[in-house]
């Protein structure tokens, strides 16, 4: 029977209480790690079976994020390769593991950060779209470091997550500038760097991130701005490179408008795009710098273990 924590995440997960796909694989290891530490399974197939059930409720509450799968695989594959079938020392495995995931992310953000802040400079003009912890640990440590430079922030409807950025860029002291998304063509002439998050990076090197990303790729392009993509490399998506499409959650209409004031409309609530590797620049990992190009390097690098063996 899976425990209060996994129910009560995934319940979290699905109504955006907790959202940005970084802090939902945190969410989604960290509920892994409650489940392993209530289980009062009593031998080693047992707690497996607990925590593989927890593991499907958690990826089932929202299906675009690939940090979410990525984080349950993390913890279960280390469970499934240990050598002990000891209860507690497969409890201890469990926990130990879905700590690492935490830590290694939160570290992966703030590296990311290091990384990007180089590729901005004083006299820049940014623009950004919706919420993401890698974003806002570029443009914070570029700040932090002395550049001087402004962000266009868009206010990302419906879920409006450009209000989150634009706050947090402020306590910075970054100077923002809030827009409606439908203002990005019009201020694109005045920005010279895009930067995003992103919620799945595909074996091409597309990018899946908030709805509206992918048309403020083109006009970039149009525009001849850079166009950076900030993600850690558990957001690249394994079943990618063997042809599975990342699939793209469709949220209720509700968040768009009240349906019931639109008699004989149709409202769709696409919460996610896909911005093709020819309109990105670079993607920015904690690994370092790549080009779109170099994605699949990066799942065969951190996922070929996975996709060679049926240890998903
Ligand atoms: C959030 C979103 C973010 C990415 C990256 O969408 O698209 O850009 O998740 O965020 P939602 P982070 O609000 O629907 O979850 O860098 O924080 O992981």
């Amino acid at each position: 029977m899976p425990i209060e924590a996994v129910l009560d995440t995934a319940q979290k997960i699905s109504s955006m209480e907790i959202r940005g796909a970084g802090k939902i694989g945190r969410a989604a290891a960290a509920a892994l790690k409650a489940a392993a530490e209530k289980s009062k399974a009593r031998d080693a197939n047992a707690l497996l079976t607990e925590l593989e059930e927890a593991g499907r409720i958690l990826i089932a509450a929202r299906p675009t994020a690939v940090s979410l799968p990525n984080a349950v695989r993390f913890v279960l594959s280390r469970l499934r390769a240990a050598t002990s079938q000891e209860v507690g020392e497969l409890r201890k495995a469990a926990v130990e593991a879905a700590g690492e995931f935490v830590q290694n992310s939160l570290s992966a953000v703030e590296r990311i950060g290091e990384i990007g802040a180089k590729r901005f400079s004083d006299g820049d003009v940014v623009l950004t779209h919706c919420n993401s912890m890698a974003v806002n640990a570029v443009l914070r440590t570029a700040w932090r470091s002395g550049k001087r430079f402004e962000v266009y922030v868009t206010e990302s409807r419906p879920r409006y997550q450009g209000h989150i950025t634009a706050r947090q860029l402020a306590e910075e002291g970054i100077p923002v500038t809030m827009i409606v998304d439908s203002a990005v063509r019009y201020i694109m002439k005045d920005v010279d760097k895009v930067i995003v998050g992103a919620d799945s990076i595909a074996a091409n090197g597309a990018a899946v991130n908030k709805i509206g990303t992918a048309q403020i790729a083109l006009i970039a392009r149009e525009a001849r701005a850079l166009f950076f993509v900030a993600a850690e490399s558990y957001k690249f998506h394994p079943e990618t490179l063997l042809g599975s499409l990342v699939e793209i959650e469709e949220r209720d209409a509700r968040e768009v408008a009240d349906p019931g004031e639109f008699e004989g409309v149709k409202i769709r609530n696409p919460a996610f795009d896909v911005t093709p590797p020819e309109y990105i620049d670079l993607i920015i990992t904690e690994k370092g710098i790549i080009p779109p190009q170099a994605a699949i390097m990066v799942i065969r690098e951190e996922f070929g273990w996975a996709l060679s063996s049926n240890r998903r």
